[in-house]
Protein backbone atom coordinates (compact mmCIF):
# COMPACT_ATOMS: atom_id res chain seq x y z
CA UNK A 1 0.00 0.00 0.00
CA UNK A 2 1.75 2.91 -1.16
CA UNK A 3 -0.01 5.79 -2.52
CA UNK A 4 0.98 9.57 -2.62
CA UNK A 5 -2.53 10.56 -2.56
CA UNK A 6 -3.43 12.56 1.11
CA UNK A 7 -6.67 13.89 1.46
CA UNK A 8 -7.32 12.75 5.19
CA UNK A 9 -10.53 13.88 6.72
CA UNK A 10 -12.23 13.53 9.84
CA UNK A 11 -14.46 10.79 8.51
CA UNK A 12 -11.68 9.20 7.30
CA UNK A 13 -9.50 9.25 10.40
CA UNK A 14 -12.16 9.13 12.88
CA UNK A 15 -13.91 5.66 11.42
CA UNK A 16 -10.36 4.38 11.17
CA UNK A 17 -10.31 4.93 14.94
CA UNK A 18 -12.92 3.42 15.83
CA UNK A 19 -12.41 0.29 14.03
CA UNK A 20 -9.34 0.39 16.09
CA UNK A 21 -10.33 0.91 19.22
CA UNK A 22 -13.09 -2.25 18.03
CA UNK A 23 -9.86 -4.62 18.03
CA UNK A 24 -8.42 -3.54 21.23
CA UNK A 25 -7.93 -5.90 23.65
CA UNK A 26 -9.88 -4.74 26.32
CA UNK A 27 -10.11 -5.84 30.20
CA UNK A 28 -13.79 -6.60 31.29
CA UNK A 29 -14.77 -7.41 34.36
CA UNK A 30 -18.14 -8.35 36.70
CA UNK A 31 -20.20 -4.80 37.32
CA UNK A 32 -20.56 -2.97 40.58
CA UNK A 33 -23.67 -1.80 40.34
CA UNK A 34 -23.15 0.19 43.31
CA UNK A 35 -19.99 2.12 41.77
CA UNK A 36 -21.37 2.25 38.12
CA UNK A 37 -24.83 3.91 39.75
CA UNK A 38 -22.63 5.99 41.36
CA UNK A 39 -20.32 7.17 38.98
CA UNK A 40 -23.01 7.34 36.13
CA UNK A 41 -25.58 9.56 38.79
CA UNK A 42 -22.61 11.99 39.33
CA UNK A 43 -22.09 12.22 35.80
CA UNK A 44 -25.48 13.12 34.93
CA UNK A 45 -25.66 15.42 37.79
CA UNK A 46 -23.04 17.32 36.51
CA UNK A 47 -24.65 18.41 33.38
CA UNK A 48 -27.58 19.02 35.04
CA UNK A 49 -25.81 21.52 37.15
CA UNK A 50 -23.86 23.21 33.46
CA UNK A 51 -27.46 23.66 32.26
CA UNK A 52 -28.95 25.50 35.14
CA UNK A 53 -25.88 27.22 35.75
CA UNK A 54 -25.94 28.73 32.12
CA UNK A 55 -29.85 28.48 31.53
CA UNK A 56 -29.33 25.98 27.89
CA UNK A 57 -32.30 26.83 25.81
CA UNK A 58 -33.94 24.21 23.41
CA UNK A 59 -32.09 25.41 20.46
CA UNK A 60 -28.89 24.71 22.32
CA UNK A 61 -30.12 21.47 23.67
CA UNK A 62 -30.95 20.06 20.06
CA UNK A 63 -27.40 21.14 18.99
CA UNK A 64 -25.69 19.33 21.30
CA UNK A 65 -28.49 16.31 20.10
CA UNK A 66 -27.02 16.70 16.54
CA UNK A 67 -23.45 16.90 17.72
CA UNK A 68 -23.90 13.84 19.83
CA UNK A 69 -25.05 11.87 16.91
CA UNK A 70 -22.57 13.70 14.62
CA UNK A 71 -19.37 12.53 16.47
CA UNK A 72 -20.55 8.52 16.58
CA UNK A 73 -21.76 8.93 12.45
CA UNK A 74 -18.10 10.26 11.57
CA UNK A 75 -16.64 7.69 14.50
CA UNK A 76 -14.97 10.31 15.96
CA UNK A 77 -15.56 9.50 20.30
CA UNK A 78 -11.93 8.43 20.41
CA UNK A 79 -10.87 11.04 18.96
CA UNK A 80 -13.01 12.98 21.51
CA UNK A 81 -12.50 11.06 24.54
CA UNK A 82 -8.57 10.84 24.48
CA UNK A 83 -8.80 14.33 23.52
CA UNK A 84 -10.81 15.81 26.34
CA UNK A 85 -11.03 13.01 28.99
CA UNK A 86 -8.33 10.42 28.83
CA UNK A 87 -5.18 12.96 30.55
CA UNK A 88 -7.84 12.86 34.20
CA UNK A 89 -7.95 9.03 33.52
CA UNK A 90 -4.16 8.51 33.15
CA UNK A 91 -3.54 11.18 36.30
CA UNK A 92 -5.80 9.06 38.60
CA UNK A 93 -4.74 5.84 37.04
CA UNK A 94 -1.02 6.71 37.74
CA UNK A 95 -1.23 9.00 40.27
CA UNK A 96 1.63 6.98 42.43
CA UNK A 97 3.62 6.01 39.74
CA UNK A 98 7.65 6.60 40.77
CA UNK A 99 9.50 5.42 37.49
CA UNK A 100 8.65 7.24 34.10
CA UNK A 101 6.26 9.90 33.68
CA UNK A 102 3.33 8.80 31.86
CA UNK A 103 0.44 10.81 29.58
CA UNK A 104 -2.46 9.72 27.47
CA UNK A 105 -2.15 7.11 25.01
CA UNK A 106 -4.69 8.62 22.29
CA UNK A 107 -6.40 7.11 19.38
CA UNK A 108 -3.73 6.01 17.38
CA UNK A 109 -1.72 3.25 18.44
CA UNK A 110 -1.41 0.15 16.65
CA UNK A 111 0.33 -3.25 18.71
CA UNK A 112 2.53 -5.46 16.38
CA UNK A 113 4.65 -2.57 14.34
CA UNK A 114 8.14 -4.03 13.05
CA UNK A 115 9.93 -5.25 15.63
CA UNK A 116 13.64 -4.70 15.82
CA UNK A 117 17.01 -5.72 18.66
CA UNK A 118 18.47 -2.95 20.41
CA UNK A 119 18.60 -0.16 17.37
CA UNK A 120 15.65 0.72 14.87
CA UNK A 121 15.73 2.09 11.45
CA UNK A 122 12.16 3.18 11.58
CA UNK A 123 10.28 2.45 8.77
CA UNK A 124 9.99 5.94 7.06
CA UNK A 125 9.42 6.67 2.85
CA UNK A 126 12.71 7.11 0.71
CA UNK A 127 11.50 10.75 0.86
CA UNK A 128 10.24 11.13 3.85
CA UNK A 129 10.61 14.74 5.34
CA UNK A 130 11.37 16.04 8.49
CA UNK A 131 14.48 16.68 10.63
CA UNK A 132 16.15 13.26 11.53
CA UNK A 133 16.11 12.10 14.71
CA UNK A 134 18.61 9.63 16.60
CA UNK A 135 16.25 8.90 19.77
CA UNK A 136 17.76 6.53 22.36
CA UNK A 137 17.71 5.34 25.84
CA UNK A 138 18.19 2.47 28.44
CA UNK A 139 14.91 0.45 30.23
CA UNK A 140 15.58 0.29 33.69
CA UNK A 141 14.45 -0.39 37.51
CA UNK A 142 13.87 1.73 39.84
CA UNK A 143 17.39 1.64 41.26
CA UNK A 144 19.05 2.29 37.61
CA UNK A 145 19.80 -1.52 36.67
CA UNK A 146 19.44 -1.92 32.72
CA UNK A 147 16.57 -4.43 32.01
CA UNK A 148 16.73 -6.87 29.33
CA UNK A 149 13.67 -7.87 27.58
CA UNK A 150 12.28 -4.71 27.47
CA UNK A 151 9.74 -3.81 24.83
CA UNK A 152 10.03 0.08 23.47
CA UNK A 153 7.09 0.83 20.94
CA UNK A 154 7.11 3.91 19.44
CA UNK A 155 4.94 5.49 16.86
CA UNK A 156 4.39 9.51 16.21
CA UNK A 157 3.09 11.73 13.38
CA UNK A 158 4.38 12.62 10.27
CA UNK A 159 6.04 16.08 9.15
CA UNK A 160 2.60 16.97 8.15
CA UNK A 161 1.40 15.63 11.49
CA UNK A 162 -0.33 12.66 9.96
CA UNK A 163 -0.62 9.30 11.55
CA UNK A 164 0.06 6.14 9.10
CA UNK A 165 -3.23 3.77 8.84
CA UNK A 166 -5.28 6.62 10.33
CA UNK A 167 -4.51 9.20 7.31
CA UNK A 168 -4.87 7.96 3.69
CA UNK A 169 -1.69 6.85 1.42
CA UNK A 170 0.51 6.21 4.07
CA UNK A 171 2.80 2.98 4.41
CA UNK A 172 1.19 0.21 6.84
CA UNK A 173 3.67 0.50 9.26
CA UNK A 174 5.38 4.01 8.91
CA UNK A 175 6.77 5.93 11.46
CA UNK A 176 6.00 2.73 13.73
CA UNK A 177 8.49 0.43 15.47
CA UNK A 178 9.25 -1.54 18.26
CA UNK A 179 12.63 -2.60 19.97
CA UNK A 180 13.03 -5.29 22.34
CA UNK A 181 16.00 -4.55 24.33
CA UNK A 182 19.23 -6.71 24.99
CA UNK A 183 21.07 -7.68 28.57
CA UNK A 184 22.30 -3.20 28.69
CA UNK A 185 18.99 -2.30 28.21
CA UNK A 186 19.46 0.28 25.03
CA UNK A 187 17.33 0.93 22.87
CA UNK A 188 17.96 3.58 19.31
CA UNK A 189 15.69 4.42 17.15
CA UNK A 190 16.31 6.58 13.84
CA UNK A 191 13.52 8.21 12.66
CA UNK A 192 12.32 11.70 12.05
CA UNK A 193 10.84 14.61 13.90
CA UNK A 194 7.43 14.90 13.96
CA UNK A 195 4.99 17.90 13.19
CA UNK A 196 2.65 19.60 15.61
CA UNK A 197 -0.99 17.75 14.87
CA UNK A 198 -4.26 19.41 14.19
CA UNK A 199 -7.74 17.80 15.39
CA UNK A 200 -9.34 17.36 11.97
CA UNK A 201 -11.10 21.04 11.05
CA UNK A 202 -13.52 19.08 8.41
CA UNK A 203 -15.36 17.30 11.54
CA UNK A 204 -18.04 17.40 14.42
CA UNK A 205 -14.97 17.53 17.21
CA UNK A 206 -12.91 20.08 14.91
CA UNK A 207 -16.64 22.22 14.59
CA UNK A 208 -17.01 21.80 18.27
CA UNK A 209 -13.77 23.47 18.75
CA UNK A 210 -13.85 26.07 16.47
CA UNK A 211 -17.54 27.53 17.99
CA UNK A 212 -15.52 27.26 21.41
CA UNK A 213 -12.69 29.86 20.01
CA UNK A 214 -9.93 27.35 20.94
CA UNK A 215 -7.33 26.08 18.98
CA UNK A 216 -7.65 22.62 17.80
CA UNK A 217 -3.29 21.97 17.65
CA UNK A 218 -1.35 19.50 19.99
CA UNK A 219 2.27 20.08 20.14
CA UNK A 220 4.53 17.57 18.17
CA UNK A 221 5.32 14.30 20.37
CA UNK A 222 6.83 10.69 20.20
CA UNK A 223 4.45 8.18 21.74
CA UNK A 224 5.79 5.48 23.33
CA UNK A 225 4.59 2.18 25.42
CA UNK A 226 7.23 0.59 27.52
CA UNK A 227 6.63 -2.67 28.95
CA UNK A 228 9.22 -5.63 30.45
CA UNK A 229 8.83 -8.98 32.35
CA UNK A 230 7.61 -7.91 36.03
CA UNK A 231 7.79 -4.25 35.68
CA UNK A 232 4.34 -2.12 35.46
CA UNK A 233 3.92 -0.89 32.17
CA UNK A 234 4.36 2.77 31.00
CA UNK A 235 2.31 4.57 28.30
CA UNK A 236 3.57 8.12 27.40
CA UNK A 237 4.54 11.20 25.39
CA UNK A 238 7.38 13.02 24.84
CA UNK A 239 8.13 16.42 23.08
CA UNK A 240 9.93 18.92 21.78
CA UNK A 241 11.08 21.87 23.94
CA UNK A 242 10.30 25.59 22.22
CA UNK A 243 7.87 23.99 20.20
CA UNK A 244 4.93 25.28 18.90
CA UNK A 245 1.58 24.11 21.70
CA UNK A 246 3.91 22.70 23.88
CA UNK A 247 2.66 25.00 26.66
CA UNK A 248 -0.94 25.30 25.27
CA UNK A 249 -1.77 21.11 24.14
CA UNK A 250 -5.61 21.37 22.98
CA UNK A 251 -5.29 17.74 25.59
CA UNK A 252 -3.63 19.25 28.34
CA UNK A 253 -1.22 15.71 28.42
CA UNK A 254 1.66 17.51 28.48
CA UNK A 255 3.85 17.12 31.73
CA UNK A 256 7.32 18.66 32.46
CA UNK A 257 9.16 15.39 32.96
CA UNK A 258 8.17 14.81 29.11
CA UNK A 259 9.89 17.54 27.34
CA UNK A 260 12.88 16.70 25.28
CA UNK A 261 15.80 18.74 24.32
CA UNK A 262 17.78 17.63 21.34
CA UNK A 263 21.37 18.81 20.63
CA UNK A 264 22.47 18.85 16.85
CA UNK A 265 24.39 15.51 15.76
CA UNK A 266 27.65 14.52 15.55
CA UNK A 267 27.36 13.96 12.10
CA UNK A 268 25.79 17.26 11.43
CA UNK A 269 22.66 15.85 9.83
CA UNK A 270 19.71 16.11 12.81
CA UNK A 271 19.09 15.94 15.90
CA UNK A 272 20.40 13.51 18.99
CA UNK A 273 18.13 13.12 22.04
CA UNK A 274 18.29 10.60 25.16
CA UNK A 275 15.56 9.61 27.49
CA UNK A 276 15.44 6.65 29.95
CA UNK A 277 12.79 4.77 31.29
CA UNK A 278 13.18 3.75 35.07
CA UNK A 279 10.05 1.56 35.66
CA UNK A 280 7.78 0.94 38.68
CA UNK A 281 7.50 -2.76 39.80
CA UNK A 282 4.28 -4.62 38.38
CA UNK A 283 1.64 -4.31 41.07
C1 LIG B 1 -3.19 12.51 18.74
O1 LIG B 1 -2.11 12.36 17.95
C2 LIG B 1 -3.03 12.28 20.03
O2 LIG B 1 -1.81 11.93 20.47
C3 LIG B 1 -4.10 12.41 20.90
C4 LIG B 1 -3.92 12.18 22.35
C5 LIG B 1 -5.33 12.77 20.44
C6 LIG B 1 -5.50 12.98 19.10
C7 LIG B 1 -4.42 12.86 18.25
FE1 LIG C 1 -0.51 11.61 18.84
Amino acid sequence: MTTTEHNPTAVGSGQNATASFARKERQAGPVDHERAGAIIGDALAALHEVVRRHQVTYAEYDALKGWLIDVGRTGEWPLFLDVFLEHVVEQVANADRKGAVGTIEGPYYIPGAPEFAAEADVPRRADEPGTPLLFEGTVTDLDGNPLDGALVELWHADDAGYYSQFAPGIPEWNLRAQIRTGEDGHYAFRTIQPAPYQIPTDGAVGAMVATAGWHPWRPAHLHLKVTAPGRAPVTTQLYFAGGEYVADDVAQAVKPELILHPTKSDSGEGNHVTYDFPLDPAE
